[in-house]
């Protein structure tokens, strides 16, 4: 069984499309909505045209490779002159409603639009009408915005958010020229069922969907000089920027991150993972109090879509949530209070910058419960993607940057625990760790808790904390889709997990929605990035959190112990239904 591609003798596998024997054997055929890795083929964007001669056959036909089936005999032709023309006025036609301020384009130079443009050698758009490409711009929700102006209706992110994220916020919406994404009826962004979790941003191949740019914002703070700037980076950006710089996926980028920070003119370069460090001691803290009253199936808080879940989806599981800040936050908390009293600085002047792979940190950040006095803890959250975009502005060549280290004796260390915490599970193993120490006063044997690693939606495992506690049984999910079943058997009492952590993006925060976008693929580099983080924790000196000596230092010098009032004051919250 086999048929022709311009020329080349393919073998059949059964049920193949065109498209897919193609990309098999190396002819390339331009797409813009098909994604493979969610197994989306709407065939909407008409542009993967080829010429097919069937046996018996005269006249060669046209037919999009996406949704025709590769058939015994079949002749197909992907570089002819007429698909060629076709291919160019497909791309023409889409291009007629396009918004094409490309220059200023959050996709500049990174859109599949234009890749596409080119290859179809299109360089004249004759049908563009800029009346035509003014469509909605929603920017109702904190972080995240939607243009559909520059949609081209591939409906990819509609797909990922109903059937990846089990969220549905997403339709498809309008007639005619109007058609394309939508929130349902009555709703905007904002109000719609949307978590800001942002995984449709990382498969959209354009400029339709990103975050607000706050990236201004940031450059005012670093040439103030009445400013004092700390900026804080997530446990994901050392393992998710590398591609910024054409290197391998995964590669730990920790030293040129801080170089690159220093080189826009930050004055203190921190670290999130310091603070997570500090959420293990208090949540652990947290836990085994909540145990030992009695009260079981307490959720992880530190992932903000899965707060905005947990209040527009389910507010009645509220309560559940640990009352533990997430690093971000005691991060900010903390930059604005200890820091400044360590270092003689004036807390009115600090302003903390966060780095984060993750829109709904920047709806976190702005959140009532975390002002004081009207003033942010947190007071800017970039997405690494606008991080990119900042050191492009302030012309910073990461490739020319020697790597560098920490310096701050304050909050620049961190264990091996903090590091893991960007993974699926590894809120949960750091805790495990350092409660097992609370529990027996001994360290915890086998200290990489693989029972609690692996890649399925929603994991258990059942790990012996000692002592009074005895066993207790987690769950580990990623992902929004499995969370529903999750939280909907504990609000029904049909569940006996006693700890449940929770990661929005699939994957965990390694593969969080504010991350690098990467062309026709969906999450290419999950396993990579995570392997770095294990590497990282075992070439860690200290390797759970209560042996950070900077966390010690903070107990002991302001904040007493775990769970104390000023911990309380500065550590903690709560959500209200
Ligand atoms: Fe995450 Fe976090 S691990 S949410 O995924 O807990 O964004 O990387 O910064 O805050 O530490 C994101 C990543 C963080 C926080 C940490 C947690
Ligand atoms: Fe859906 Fe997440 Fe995109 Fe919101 S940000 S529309 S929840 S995929």
């Amino acid at each position: 069984m086999h048929a022709f591609i311009n020329s080349d003798k393919i073998d059949l596998k059964e049920n193949e499309t065109i498209l897919e024997a193609a990309r098999r054997s190396g002819h390339y055929i331009p797409t813009l909505c098909e994604l493979a890795d969610i197994d989306h083929t709407p065939g909407t964007c008409r542009v993967c045209l080829v010429e097919i001669r069937c046996e018996g056959q005269e006249e060669p036909r046209i037919v999009t490779a996406c949704n025709t089936p590769i058939l015994e005999g079949m002749e197909i032709l992907t570089r002819t002159r007429r698909v060629r023309e076709m291919q160019r006025l497909q791309v023409e036609l889409l291009l007629a409603d396009h918004d094409q301020e490309c220059a200023t384009c959050i996709r500049h130079g990174s859109c599949e639009v234009q890749d596409v443009a080119q290859f179809v050698g299109l360089q004249h758009s004759r049908y563009y009408d800029p009346a035509n490409a003014k469509r909605e711009v929603d920017s109702t929700a904190p972080g995240f915005a939607r243009d559909m102006g520059k949609c081209i209706r591939c409906y990819r992110c509609v797909k990922i958010c109903r059937e990846g994220q089990g969220v549905d916020a997403l339709v498809m919406a309008g007639r005619g020229k109007n058609a394309g994404v939508g929130v349902r009826t009555g709703l905007t962004q904002g109000s719609s069922e949307c978590v800001s979790c942002g995984q449709c941003v990382l498969v959209c191949p354009t400029g339709a969907l990103g975050e607000k740019d706050e990236t201004e914002t940031v450059v005012d703070y670093l040439y103030d000089p009445d400013v004092v700037t700390v900026f804080q980076f997530a446990p994901a950006i050392r393992v998710g920027f590398g591609e910024e710089f054409g290197l391998p996926a995964g590669t730990n980028v920790e030293g040129q991150v801080i170089s690159a920070i220093r080189a826009l003119g930050a004055d203190i370069v921190l670290d999130t993972n310091f603070a997570a460090d500090i959420v293990i001691m208090e949540e652990g803290t947290e836990l085994l109090k909540a145990y030992g009253e009695g009260k079981r199936q307490l959720f992880t808080s530190c992932c903000p879509a899965w707060i905005n879940f947990a209040e527009k989806h389910y507010p009645e599981i509220l309560p559940h949530l640990s009352s533990t800040r997430s690093p971000q936050q005691c991060f900010g908390s903390i930059a604005k209070t200890y820091l400044p009293e360590k270092m003689d600085i004036d807390p009115a002047k600090v302003r903390v910058v966060s780095i984060m792979p993750c829109i709904a940190k920047k709806d976190e950040a702005g959140r009532a419960m975390y002002k004081k006095d009207g003033v942010r803890d947190v007071d800017v959250v970039l997405t690494i993607r606008e991080f990119a975009r900042l050191l492009r502005r302030e012309g910073i060549d990461l490739k020319s940057l020697e790597p560098s280290t920490f310096d701050n004796p304050y909050m620049g260390g961190y264990s091996g625990a903090g590091a893991i915490f960007a993974t699926t599970g590894g809120v949960m193993e750091a805790a495990v760790r350092t409660m097992y120490y609370a529990v027996n006063g001994e360290e915890l044997e086998g200290i990489e808790v693989t029972a609690l690693r692996g890649f399925e939606g929603v994991r258990s495992a059942v790990v012996d904390l000692g002592g009074d506690i005895g066993e207790v049984k987690l769950a580990l999910c990623h992902g929004l889709k499995g969370v529903r079943a999750v939280v909907e058997d504990v609000l029904a009492g049909r569940s006996d997990f006693d700890f449940i952590e929770v990661m929005a993006c699939p994957g965990g925060c390694v593969d969080g929605g504010g991350h690098l976008r990467s062309k026709k693929a969906y999450l290419p580099h999950a396993l990579k990035r995570r392997e770095t983080l294990y590497e990282i924790d075992k070439q860690s000196n200290y390797r759970q959190s209560h042996n950070n000596p900077m966390v010690q230092k903070l107990y002991d010098d302001y904040l007493g112990r775990p769970y104390s009032e000023k911990s309380h004051e500065l550590l903690h919250t709560h959500y209200i239904a």
